[in-house]
């Protein structure tokens, strides 16, 4: 089965933070935090569109705005609410049934005076309305009792920067409720309609300024279940020009259709999802149910209708990190998409497309020509990214740290995302459409910062910080180089593409940038910058210069020196800044990305080099480390990582904390990067752009494992079992697929399936 997801647990408040990322429904345009009924904004309820970004003040984060809360419902008996945290309850789990996108929940309260009173709860935001939530819900009492019910929209919203909405105004236009308001900073009107269907029964309404219910008095009978209904339609003006009348056109649209048909349309649309890109591992439900879960909360929070919008480091779930779009997205989320989704992969880069201006006024802004992308992009490209983005923990003051300066990483890691989107899917439509344009002028920024070394007589990239932060404003991070050199190379090759197959919209493009100099000076460039080699002796690559000569304490050593498990191991004075020790994979991860580069033994000496120097302090640094244990035979190793990775947000144990500022929140990075630990890392498949390569190296609970995966529009079903691979083409191929598995390279029958049988690595625990 391995479909869905149970919590029994009671409900404290780190538990419940938890469980509203865990149970978190989404469908890419609404993320609605998996929080119970009555909760409200002590625990964290949260319903974010995707896209709508305020500022409070002055001095104050932009981030998501927290839209009014469509799905409060309370029980009252006898003049107290139940509520799950606060008991006593009898019996209480919450579930999601990540097949279907459905959240569950069921209480049973006991009251004082012995009757247990039942609340099964189901709720979903509609795949295919998808600026509705759906909810059902199903009361029963043990005894003939009066029931309070209240029920409607509240606007009183957990906020960490906020408020962000003013100008509330609360109407009743029976038998729909709504709450409207604007955002502080641009006026964005936004709306939450009710539709609330309770049969039969008077109510009266309660408004307050930022809060609109109805209170239902329900008398029922000992064992009859009373079955509610409630569809709550969320708009915003970044989507649509009056909400107020979206919501009510929406709601009445809902009632009309009715909640058994909106979730049959809801669950087939999943379905169907699934049937595109469901990874089927037999022999371990444990890790069948933790990629799921992955691959689930990476579909609920994917833009499908939608290329001004991409997915923000923590997702549709709350507020934190700014709701700002990273390097996560393209390096570790695309993978996946590019692999089942295309037309989704196709979306988040254009955004950065959508983008191109802000990236331009940041480059300008530093003094540099072309796109210098927003470390923490929102709406309009502009970094939200704050030079003082950490508050030290001891001294309340905040730090100056170098993320957004520094990082220039990201104007190579887009780039990088749409040469492999070109490779797998083989569109070139998003290059013409602005993909050509974001890899030039992300080429022209890294032209304008890079410095020449007469004494090496290479081009450097100085003053950086890579994918490691505790190791700000460093040298050659050989990360940055190597990625840097990679968007020279696929600049080059996507204006030779288009020169060949669209020569006029290809000089025109050269034409509106100015760009036919700076191709030239790529040209001249691109063989002669410096990318960090290894030790001829050890093999080992240094992440920047200098690296292999800081400090080397064991890192638990370090870790025992912190005097807050808070604390910041990087900026200035951090413990880490002077030592090897890193926070995330570095080199390992370049390693990764470049995989035909490096010879098994020098990934070896690295993975054994960097490992117990890393701390793993980010959720993106487990994948990676996971893929290249794989490659070198470390099988137990991969398969670890591979699992933290997958099971992070499910029973994991992420950061809560950076300093005071709270971090938590779902992961997708760790989501994505499941998907290419199991695929690149356990399964061994790439897709070079010429060859598909199959080098299984399945775990050892691991008797088969079955994928779906498009390569260059042909749907392949991959079957891995301990001692062969079949691939079966899902409907006649177009392209010819030459596939070598271990070392044996085939052409793959049009129709038909193909089998080869490999010898399966030993598995070392
Ligand atoms: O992008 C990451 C970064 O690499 C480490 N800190 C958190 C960011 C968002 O996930």
């Amino acid at each position: 089965m391995s479909w869905i997801i149970t919590e029994t647990r009671q409900l404290d408040e780190k538990a419940s933070d938890r469980l509203g990322n865990k149970f978190l429904v989404g469908n890419g345009y609404i993320g609605y935090r998996g929080t119970l009924e009555e909760h409200a904004k002590e625990r964290k309820t949260a319903t974010i569109a995707a896209g709508l970004y305020d500022q409070a003040g002055e001095g104050l984060w932009r981030e998501p705005v927290n839209l009014p809360n469509g799905g409060f419902l309370e029980l009252v008996y006898q003049g107290r609410p139940l509520r799950a945290h606060a008991g006593p309850v009898e019996e209480h789990s919450q579930s999601l049934d990540l097949r279907h996108a459905v959240h569950e929940r069921m209480t049973v309260f006991t009251a004082e005076d012995g009757n247990r009173i039942t609340l099964r709860a189901k709720r979903f935001v509609s795949a295919t309305r998808r600026h509705l939530f759906c909810a059902q819900y199903v009361v029963e009492t043990s005894r003939d009792c009066e029931l309070i019910i209240h029920t409607g929209i509240d606007g009183d919203v957990w906020d960490l920067n906020g408020p962000h909405l003013r100008d509330f105004i609360t109407a009743v236009d029976d038998p729909l409720i709504s709450i409207s308001a604007r955002t502080g900073e641009k006026g964005i009107p936004v709306s939450v309609c009710e539709y609330f269907v309770c049969p039969g029964r008077n109510h009266v309404f309660l408004t307050e300024e930022r809060r609109i219910l109805r209170e239902f008095l329900l008398q029922t009978r000992a064992g009859q279940p009373y079955t509610l209904v409630k569809f709550a339609a969320i708009h915003t003006g970044v989507d649509t020009p009056d909400p107020p009348a979206a919501g009510r056109s929406l709601c009445w649209e809902a009632i009309r259709t009715g909640f058994d048909a909106l979730l049959k349309d809801h669950r087939q649309y999943w379905e169907a999802r699934w049937t595109d890109c469901d990874l089927q591992i037999l022999g371990d439900s444990r890790a069948q149910l933790a990629l799921r879960f992955s691959l689930y909360h990476l579909l609920a929070i994917a833009p499908v209708e939608t290329d001004t919008v991409s997915i923000p480091a923590r997702g549709l779930s709350g507020q934190v990190y700014k709701g700002g779009i990273f390097w996560d997205t393209e390096i570790f989320m695309l993978p996946f998409f590019a692999h089942e989704f295309p037309e989704i992969a196709r979306n988040l880069l254009m955004y950065r497309f959508r983008t191109l201006e802000g990236a331009r006024r940041k480059a300008r802004e530093y003094g540099y020509r072309g796109a210098f992308y927003a470390w923490e992009s929102q709406d309009t490209g502009d970094d939200a990214c704050t030079l003082y983005n950490i508050t030290d923990i001891h001294t309340g003051r905040p730090m100056r740290t170098y993320f957004r300066d520094k990082q220039i990483h990201i104007s190579a890691d887009i780039p990088y995302a749409i040469g492999e989107y070109f490779s797998i899917t083989g569109d070139d439509s998003l290059l013409l459409e602005g993909g050509a344009e974001v890899v030039y002028e992300c080429a022209r920024f890294f032209l304008s910062y890079l410095h020449y070394s007469p004494d090496r007589k290479q081009y450097e990239f100085l003053d950086v910080t890579g994918p490691d932060e505790y190791h700000e404003r460093v040298h050659n991070n050989a990360y940055t180089n190597w990625m840097a050199a990679h968007t020279f190379a696929l600049c080059l090759r996507v204006a030779a593409h288009l020169q060949k197959h669209h020569p006029a919209p290809a000089k025109a493009l050269l034409q509106k940038l100015g760009f036919r100099k700076d191709l030239e000076a790529i040209r001249k460039t691109v063989r002669k910058i410096y990318q960090p080699a290894a030790d001829p002796r050890t093999s080992v690559i240094p992440q920047f210069d200098g690296y292999l000569q800081l400090e080397d304490p064991p890192l638990a050593e370090l870790l025992r020196l912190r005097s807050d498990p808070r604390e910041y191991l990087g900026g200035g004075n951090g413990l880490a800044s002077n030592t090897q020790i890193l926070k995330q994979a570095d080199v390992i991860l370049a390693l990764c990305l470049f995989p035909e580069r490096f010879a098994r033994e020098t990934v070896s000496a690295n993975w054994e080099y960097y490992e117990p120097r890393t701390e793993q302090g980010s959720s993106l640094s487990a994948c990676s480390y996971s893929i290249a244990a794989a490659g070198i035979g470390k099988l137990a190793e991969a398969y670890e990582f591979f699992m933290t990775a997958a099971s992070l947000d499910l029973d994991g144990d992420p950061k809560q904390y950076v300093g005071p500022l709270y971090i938590g929140g779902t992961h997708p990075a760790a989501s994505g990067g499941a998907w290419m630990a199991a695929v690149s890392g356990l399964c061994g498949i790439r897709w070079s752009g010429k060859l598909l390569t199959i080098d299984p190296r399945l775990p050892a609970p691991w008797s088969e494992v079955r994928l779906p995966l498009l390569i260059r529009g042909d749907r392949l079903q991959i079957v891995i079992t301990r001692k062969d691979v079949t691939l079966r083409p899902m409907q006649p191929l177009q392209h010819k697929v030459r596939v070598r598995i271990r070392r044996k390279v085939r052409t793959l029958p049009r129709q038909g399936t193909l089998t080869v049988e490999y010898g399966a690595p030993e598995w070392r625990s």
